[in-house]
Order: C-alpha cells, then sequence, then structure tokens
C-alpha cells in the first residue's frame, strides 16, 4: 500500500523556518512564520494564561472527556467575543476544534455535506493552506483578485467583479481582520458592499478570523465578522485562539454555523458534533479552558487584553518605523502602505527573485510571495530591512 504513496509539496512557510534555523549568519533576520515575537525574538506565554494555567492546575479534578463540540462554556466566551450581541446565542451553533485550521477544516466538511457541488471562493493570495486543504478535500475553489501589487491595498474592484460571478450555494471566505498573507483590508462600508453582493446572489459567508486583536483592536477587529453574521442568513465562522493568546501549540479554535433561523440551531449543533466524531472525537480541552478562564474572569481578562494590546501598538509603532525608514532611503511614499496594513504581515508586492535576493545577499527570511513577518523586526532591525529593500530594487 505505501508505494503508492507520493512525496508531498512541503508548506512553504514552515521550510522557510529549516532554511533560516540552518543559516550560520549572525546577523540573519526572521519574518517568515506568522508566530509573534517581542523585541528579543522571544514569543512569550502572555501573562494571563501563565497565571490560569496555575488555577487551572490547582483547581481542575479530572481530565476525562469533554462533550463533542468540547466544553460549553468556551463556546460561550468566544461567541461572545467574536460575535458580542450582534446575534442572538441561540443562533449560533459552535464546537470547538484543534486549532483555527481545525475549525476551518470541518467548515470545509460541512460545506461539502451540505452541499457536494459548492465552489470556494478564494482570495488571490490567501492563506497557503486554505488551498492546500480544499485541494486535498476536492473542493473546487474559484480565486477573486484581492490584492493590488501596484499600491499594496486591496483591489476592491476587482474583487467585486469577480465575485459577481458567485452562485446561490457557493462559499465565499474571507478574512475577518488582519488578512493574511496581505496585511490588506476592506473598509468597513466595502464590507457591506461584500454583504448585499452576497444576499443578492444567495452564496454563504465563511469568515476566517485567525488574528482579532492584531489589528485595530478586539472590537474593531471584529467589527466585520459581526456585520457579516448579523447581515447574512447563514455564515460560518473560524475563529483561531493561536495568536491572540498566544497558545499556538494549544490547538484551540472554534467553527461557529450562524442561521437566522432559529429551527436550524439543533441540526446545526448536530452537525458539528457529528463532524468532530468522524475526525477526531473530542477537541482539545487544555487551551480551551485557559481561554474561558481569561475571558470569565474580570482581572485576567484586564490584564490579558492589557498585554494583547502592548502586541498589538508594538506591531503598527514597527509599521510605522519601516514605512518612515523607507520613505528616507527611498525619498518617496511608494512603502506607505506598509504603514496602512494591519495584523501580523505586510505583503511588499515585489517578485520572487527579489525575496530571494534578500535572502541570499542579506540574510532576510520573507515568505516567497514577499509576505512579512512584522513582529519578526526590531528596532535594531528595521534599518537593515529598509537598506536591504532598496539594495535589491525594490
Ligand atoms: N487562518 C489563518 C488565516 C491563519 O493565518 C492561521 C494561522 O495561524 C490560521 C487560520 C490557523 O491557525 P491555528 O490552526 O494555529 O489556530
Ligand atoms: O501563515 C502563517 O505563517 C501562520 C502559521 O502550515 C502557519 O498562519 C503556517 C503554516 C502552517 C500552519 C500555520
Amino acid at each position: 500500500m505505501f508505494e503508492q504513496l507520493k512525496e508531498q509539496p512541503a508548506d512553504k512557510i514552515l521550510a522557510l523556518m529549516a532554511a533560516y534555523r540552518e543559516d550560520p549568519r549572525d546577523d540573519k533576520i526572521d519574518l517568515g512564520v506568522g508566530v509573534y515575537k517581542d523585541a528579543e525574538g522571544k514569543t512569550p506565554i502572555m501573562r494571563a494564561i501563565k497565571a490560569a494555567e496555575k488555577q487551572l492546575w490547582e483547581a481542575e479534578e479530572t481530565k476525562s472527556y469533554t462533550g463533542l463540540a468540547g466544553d460549553p462554556g468556551f463556546a460561550d466566551a468566544m461567541v461572545s467575543l467574536v460575535l458580542g450581541d450582534a446575534v442572538a446565542r441561540g443562533s449560533v451553533a459552535a464546537a470547538a476544534t484543534p486549532g483555527g485550521t481545525g475549525a476551518v477544516r470541518q467548515a470545509f466538511d460541512l460545506i461539502k455535506m451540505a452541499n457536494p457541488n459548492a465552489r470556494v471562493f478564494v482570495s488571490d493570495p490567501t492563506w497557503p493552506n486554505h488551498l492546500s486543504i480544499l485541494k486535498h478535500m476536492n473542493i473546487e475553489h474559484v480565486p477573486y483578485r484581492y490584492f493590488d501589487a501596484e499600491t499594496g491595498g486591496v483591489n476592491f474592484d476587482g474583487m467585486m467583479a469577480d465575485l459577481a460571478n458567485v452562485k446561490a450555494g457557493d462559499v465565499v471566505l474571507l478574512h475577518g481582520c488582519c488578512h493574511n498573507p496581505t496585511g490588506a483590508n476592506l473598509t468597513l462600508p466595502q464590507w457591506q458592499e461584500v454583504v448585499d453582493l452576497l444576499n443578492k446572489t444567495g452564496a454563504v459567508p465563511m469568515i476566517d478570523i485567525a488574528y482579532q486583536g492584531f489589528g485595530d483592536g478586539l472590537e474593531a477587529d471584529a467589527a466585520a465578522t459581526r456585520l457579516v453574521a448579523s447581515s447574512c442568513p447563514e455564515v460560518l465562522i473560524a475563529a483561531s485562539c493561536s495568536k491572540n493568546f498566544g497558545i499556538y501549540r494549544e490547538r484551540t479554535g472554534l467553527l461557529m454555523a450562524v442561521s437566522s433561523d432559529p429551527a436550524k440551531f439543533k441540526v446545526n449543533q448536530g452537525t458539528l458534533s457529528y463532524l468532530n466524531r468522524q475526525n477526531f472525537s473530542f477537541p482539545p480541552d487544555h487551551g480551551a479552558r485557559l481561554v474561558t478562564m481569561v475571558l470569565n474572569d474580570p482581572a485576567l481578562r484586564a490584564d490579558w487584553e492589557a498585554e494583547l494590546e502592548e502586541v498589538r501598538l508594538g506591531m503598527l509603532r514597527l509599521r510605522q518605523a519601516l514605512a518612515d525608514e523607507l520613505r528616507t532611503l527611498s525619498g518617496s511614499d511608494r512603502f506607505g502602505f506598509l504603514a496602512q496594513h494591519r495584523g501580523m504581515f505586510s505583503r511588499l508586492g515585489v517578485g520572487p527573485d527579489k525575496v530571494e535576493a534578500m535572502r541570499e545577499k542579506h540574510g532576510i527570511y520573507m515568505v516567497g510571495d514577499s509576505r512579512m513577518n512584522i513582529a519578526g523586526l526590531n528596532d535594531m532591525t528595521i534599518p537593515k530591512l529598509a537598506k536591504a529593500i532598496i539594495d535589491v530594487g525594490c
């Protein structure tokens, strides 16, 4: 049987991590994988998470199974974090998943189950795992224009023109905030136009929200997701806790299926539990419990929000510093978009030859599509990066 297996293409982002590790240069800079790093290059455990872990160790009395959809308290806390009071809690079926990736995967499974002919429209570009999972599951995907390399912003007219081709029963995958890999995001009025188009065509929005709190703040980053959830009859939402709670390896995420028809809740909830059972039975619980404790305990929550805000503002400051440095070096405003982007990533919008030159000549590691992790920078490395960007002719 095994002789039938073929070598699979490596994940380019993870392959880049390995290449970085092997580079002997002392002054190399890692702007690859999307993991938050502080000014010392460390990925710390957030204070509130550490405190919750201590409390949990004292209080936890069993590690017996949870429910198939995970701890209902986790779903309640996360639905409230992501959706606020945009929709009634009774309209949201939800199940814990292994990370945001697990939520994305389960959402695709649900789509396939509900409509085997559904096409999933994805932004060009999108997170490579979206494409890889869709391909693996034999679900047809259709790219829609998204990034404008000239301006570093969203090609909104192109996006709307491409989305005009959706049909009832298709799914449109949207990044709730902090678009990965580009950093370019829609404005709220543009989101409203997307909502109107979806409602006109009968296509279903699926929102992947993996960076709430990394862009404009916890509430602002959820605004688009809330608008969609309160305006469309059916919405799928895959939320990740990896980044905003800093619990990457705990594999904590939530899939939500929102329906404006209360009669659908029972079947939707049952479907999410069913799909968990088919794929892994019970979802991991440790990270989910920490998130629930942090969100429900006022002191832990205040400390978490304060630390998340430090992280967010730190990245914004780095963006601005890089844009300023590039304005000085280039004598132009053509890199101003870096300060407008939000979240952990920015796409420079240059070809792989320039990305490779930055790696070869300057030891700067960004993903081949010119995506850089802004959190990989600090005050010392910004001038070096800016010089390299100009040096390779970007
Ligand atoms: N969706 C997007 C757009 C992401 O960038 C990520 C990356 O971490 C995820 C989902 C899922 O992350 P995880 O599975 O680590 O929670
Ligand atoms: O885009 C990123 O860098 C993050 C982390 O297979 C990641 O989302 C990268 C690759 C992968 C899973 C997560």
